[in-house]
């Protein structure tokens, strides 16, 4: 479900005021700047919590307010969405957590495309679900580099081999392009029996 409407028109008024059970500690709702169009003018960016299953991802840009529903992991609330670029274009992306595992945060990614918020998927149209975590057992990372002049979204996802004193971790690190919401595998790198500190299992988000 998405929806659109003008600044000046009440939008998603039922949402107001609903109660929803949430831990005490949980935040309903979360503001923060990105440049979604790359123009050099901070636009806004919200979640909020729509009821006990989804939130609300929102944005203002130039008098427009965007929206659309996305799962909601209610025994945490709302968490601030990650401003990144995947893409390198200048235009900013929003990472939005949808799922607080025990180690591992589920995430989707939306940009403004031309008909408004659009997520990014695989070449086949899946939504791109992206992780961060993994505890112990997994090792779960996202980061980007910059090749050439080309960014590249790396996603790291290796498992423990239990058999082996320390742990090891076997896995991938795989490259994507992306452009036009849409994120094209490049290369893999095999993890093979790599330590934890290994820096082929390293990754910020933030370099992103
Ligand atoms: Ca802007």
């Amino acid at each position: 479900m998405s929806f659109v409407s003008r600044a000046g028109i009440v939008l998603g008024t039922a949402v107001i005021g609903m109660a929803v059970a949430l831990p005490a500690s949980a935040a309903d709702s979360v503001t923060v700047s990105a440049d979604l169009n790359g123009d050099g003018v901070a636009d806004k960016v919200s979640v909020r919590v729509y009821d006990s299953q989804r939130q609300v991802l929102n944005t203002e840009v130039g008098g427009t307010t965007l929206g659309v529903l996305l799962p909601l992991d209610s025994h945490i609330g709302v968490v601030a969405p990650k401003i990144v670029d995947l893409s390198g274009d200048g235009t900013q992306d929003i990472v939005v957590s949808e799922v607080e595992g025990a180690n591992t945060t589920t995430f989707s990614a939306w940009d403004l495309g031309p008909a408004g918020l659009r997520q990014l998927t695989t070449p086949d149209s899946q939504p791109m679900r992206l992780y961060d975590g993994g505890g112990l057992a997994a090792r779960n990372r996202l980061t980007c580099t910059d090749d050439q002049g080309f960014r590249e979204l790396v996603v790291v996802s290796a498992e423990a081999d239990w058999n082996t004193d320390p742990i090891v971790y076997n896995g991938t690190r795989t490259s994507y392009r992306v452009a036009d919401g849409v994120a094209t595998q490049g290369q893999v790198v095999p993890i093979t029996a790599q330590p934890g500190d290994s820096p082929l299992l390293q990754g910020e988000l933030a370099a992103c």
